[in-house]
């Protein structure tokens, strides 16, 4: 019998609004400017920004996460990779779910390439997860990002289904998964992600109106979980008033052109 999940912090209203930086060990500093190289930059935006949890890889939560920023639910990022061997999609644990439970952590996230050839070591790595995770109580978010030589496009409409359904068949508590823009199949990626939660993942740097819009569709219109966002927000000139209009649209149900308005 394992203990009940707590939520506790992650959800506000029922809805998460993530700030991840993982980005350095997965893409490498070119992610960065000056200021958002420094985690203490982006653990202001979490807190001032009304995050509801920053994701962050155990190295950098062992060195920052501290004091005020404690109010920030905390969320280790068990595995990783760079972007530097050209392999088959594998991204390994790096961090035991007991060292993040005693960094801090709220709930544990790990990445799982379904369709590598690499697949099956992390759906077992990522079993023996949920079951430590679970022990603690605390939930398991899946970054379910089909990546590999078979798969030719990872925006399609039955493979993102079929990647929500993997991580609810693998135990996750929430699927952060991409959203194509096709608010239909979104619908139909959230029944089969089932009791598991969706949050929509973040991407490279878009407009404003485009972000919002899709924050919009998925977390207000098809009532996902919400969202999981890096570079969309550290990357911005106006990070706090880009937060502040998306919570606006995610906790408040805002129209993106009103939220908009924030940024002005
Ligand atoms: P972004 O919002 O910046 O895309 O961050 C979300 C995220 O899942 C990060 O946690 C992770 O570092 C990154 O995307 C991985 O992106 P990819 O594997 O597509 O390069």
């Amino acid at each position: 019998m394992t203990n009940p999940i707590r939520w506790k912090g992650l959800l506000k209203k029922g809805k998460a609004m993530f700030l991840a930086c993982d980005q350095g060990l997965e893409h490498g500093p070119t992610d960065f400017n000056e200021h958002s190289v420094d985690p203490k930059y982006i653990l202001d935006i979490a807190l001032e920004g009304g995050f509801t949890g920053v994701i962050f890889q155990h190295g950098i939560a062992e060195k920052y996460y501290e004091g005020a920023y404690k109010d920030v639910p905390l969320i280790v990022k068990l595995n990783g990779r760079s972007k530097l061997p050209k392999i088959d999609p594998i991204s390994r644990q790096l961090c035991s779910v007991e060292r993040a439970v005693k960094l801090g952590a709220a709930a544990v996230g790990y990445t799982i390439y379904d369709g590598s050839p690499m697949e099956p070591e992390m759906f077992r790595e990522f079993g023996r997860i949920v079951e430590e995770a679970h022990n603690y109580g605390i939930p398991v978010i899946a970054w379910m990002y089909p990546r590999g030589k078979d798969i030719k496009n990872d925006l399609d409409n039955n493979l993102l289904a079929y990647s929500a359904r993997i991580g609810l068949e693998l135990g996750a508590d929430m699927i952060k998964i991409k959203y194509n823009g096709d608010l239909g199949n979104f619908r139909w990626m959230l029944k089969c992600a089932g009791r598991a939660k969706v949050v929509i993942s973040g991407g490279d740097k878009t407009s404003h109106q485009k972000f919002l819009t899709e924050a919009y569709e998925t977390a207000v219109q098809a009532d996902c979980a919400g969202i999981a966002v890096g570079r969309n927000i550290w990357q911005d000139a106006k990070p706090y008033a880009l937060s502040k209009a998306l919570e606006q649209v995610v906790f408040h149900k805002s129209k993106p052109d009103i939220a908009m308005q924030m940024l002005n």
